[in-house]
């Protein structure tokens, strides 16, 4: 027997997980649940586990080329910071306009970077795309039009957040955009509540169990701190962002963009 829903998440085109191997990572009890890590385990089965835990993943990864093709500047980087295995990469690539760019993805798992630039690599597009391993806290920026933090902010250490923010708003070219999608925990208690209730329905909606949705939520709840929407507005505009705009939300799944 599978527990596999047969239907399909809308707007599941760009970055499909049928045929995706299935996670099953918390699927077997586990004496003492160890803190969520992006390993080789996770790499293997990542299409499929962000496709059935992150409500409107698909529809942000195509937002994510639209912008693309409307602010990318010609003689520019195009940065994907926590690129995991690229399909935020992929949609800047398929659909950059701009000419002499350089797309770039970062990411400090190393099991994520060498399965990347293959992935990556297997689709057409003119633009050029190299694939880091690094930190995105320590690197250093170059001119840059569009700069991707999809579902990566969350993972960096609260007090480093603004100053990360800050270099790269400098990094950016004036018009350019930063795009933020982040899991957000809101203020009121009650909605706060509901929007996690209703994330947990769609996971198992999407066949995780109980068991699976508990011992993944132990896992990620060391390694994951959340900021609340407004509390992402606020900064972006802190560092210098003139055009402030949540453009995305699924429960409690955003995606903004500030340009400058
Ligand atoms: C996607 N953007 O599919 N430096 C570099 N990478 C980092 C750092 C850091 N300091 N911290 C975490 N990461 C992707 C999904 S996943 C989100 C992004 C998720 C990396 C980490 O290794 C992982 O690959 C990624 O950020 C977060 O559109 O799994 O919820």
């Amino acid at each position: 027997m599978t527990d596999f829903p047969e239907k399909s998440i809308p707007g599941d085109t760009l970055y499909s997980h049928s045929g995706a191997t299935r996670d099953a990572i918390y699927a077997k009890p586990q004496q003492q649940v160890a803190d969520f890590t992006f390993d080789e385990r996770v790499a293997d089965v990542f299409p499929d586990m962000i496709n059935r835990s992150v409500p409107g993943y698909a529809s942000m990864i195509h937002g994510i080329g639209r912008l693309t093709q409307r602010f990318a500047q010609a003689n520019t980087r195009l940065y994907d910071l926590g690129c995991s295995l690229g399909a935020a990469t992929l949609a800047m690539k398929q659909n950059n306009p701009a000419k002499d760019c350089l797309i770039i993805g970062i990411d400090n798992s190393k099991a994520m970077v060498e399965r990347c630039q293959n992935h990556v690599n297997a689709f057409r597009g003119d633009t050029p795309v190299d694939i880091r391993l690094a930190d995105i806290v320590t690197t250093e920026y170059q001119p840059a039009s569009v700069i991707v933090l999809n579902f990566t902010l969350q993972f960096i250490p609260p007090q480093q957040r603004e100053n990360l923010l800050q270099r790269l708003y400098h990094a950016l070219v004036p018009g350019g955009i930063l795009i933020l999608s982040e899991k957000v925990q809101e203020p009121d208690n009650f909605s706060n509540d509901l929007l996690v209730d209703l994330h947990h329905e769609f996971k198992r909606d999407n066949g995780y169990s109980e068991l699976e949705i508990s011992q993944k939520r132990a896992a990620i709840e060391n390694v994951m701190r959340l900021n609340s929407l407004d509390e992402h507005m606020q900064r972006l505009h802190a560092v210098g962002f003139t055009h402030v705009q949540n453009w995305f939300r699924y429960y409690n799944f955003t995606s903004s963009f500030a340009v400058k």
